[in-house]
């Protein structure tokens, strides 16, 4: 009860202060007794959260509005109180007024709802364009030639990989969640404009990463487009938001997000090891569910 009354209350306060990126919580992942949207670590997350936030308040305010006028006639003009009903129908102020208010009000939710749009939708000048194509079930990441030229698919760790990672000291225990750690995270470096190609091979997925304000559709056939611009090094997680079959709560994405420098050396180790398991036969995705 009282977690619940805490993430209340951390839920109001989130949503009264309006976001920074300073209140992102660690590891973009969930927390516990968490209410509210992730913690936006792109500026694009961070719209997305004001305009939840700002939406939240107009519409209670309408709500209580509406609630309070609807009480006010049930108790004003109630048959015992207002005995002679009133013959009036029209009332032209009253009717231009209850026109003009509500389009007033969508204008004003319109101007930002249309700007998040187009943030979403133009994609800026990328410094790295990455193809992810999504699998029954994992996700299949592709670096350019002028970015390692390398691939690899990521899949989700089961109980005893995670344990072993854990236990071998080779993995922290909130860096490979239950459902939500992957064997090869993607790595991007922070402060670069990130343009994803998304595509399936099989069956429709979609790629959605919460604390970056992104969900796209992976359409087999289809090449989507979207970006992102991480203002924030950490570890990203997302999953696949279309229910694509048995295995579709066990394909996780994970993105780390890291200095110029490590990109750079992440690059160089990755080429290598990438090379090695090229050629090798398809892994495919075991069966998780436990
Ligand atoms: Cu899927």
């Amino acid at each position: 009860m009282s977690r619940l009354l805490g993430g209340i209350t951390t839920g109001l306060l989130c949503g009264i202060t309006l976001p920074g990126l300073a209140m992102a919580a660690p590891n973009g992942q969930p927390q516990p007794g968490q209410l509210n949207l992730s913690a936006p670590a792109t500026t694009k997350m961070a719209d997305i959260v004001w305009f939840h936030n700002w939406l939240l308040v107009l519409i209670t305010a309408i709500s209580v509005f509406v609630l309070a006028l609807l009480v006010y006639v049930c108790w004003r003009f109630s048959a015992k109180k207002n005995p002679v009903p009133s013959r009036l129908t029209h009332h032209t102020g009253l009717e231009v007024a209850w026109t003009i208010i509500p389009v007033l009000i969508l204008v004003v939710v319109a101007i930002p709802s249309f700007r998040i749009l187009r943030d979403q939708l133009v994609i800026p000048p990328a410094d790295i364009t990455l193809k992810i194509t999504g699998k029954q079930w994992y996700w299949s990441w592709e670096y350019p030639k002028d970015n390692g030229g390398f691939g690899f698919d990521q899949l989700m760790l089961d109980d005893k990989a995670r344990l072993d990672l854990i236990n071998s000291g080779k993995a922290k225990a909130d860096e490979v969640p239950r459902l939500l750690g992957v064997d090869n995270e993607a790595v991007v470096p922070v402060g670069k404009t990130v343009r994803l190609q998304v595509t399936a091979a099989d069956v429709i997925h979609k790629f959605a990463m919460p604390a970056f304000g992104l969900k796209i559709d992976a359409i087999p056939g289809r090449l989507n487009e979207t970006w992102f611009k991480a203002e924030q090094e950490g570890l990203f997680f997302g999953q696949c938001s279309f229910i694509c079959g048995q295995n579709h709560a066990y394909m996780p994405i994970a993105i780390r997000v890291v200095s110029q420098e490590r990109y750079a050396a992440w690059l160089a180790e990755s080429q290598k090891k990438f090379a090695a398991v090229d050629g090798a036969p398809t892994r495919v995705a075991a069966v998780t569910a436990q």
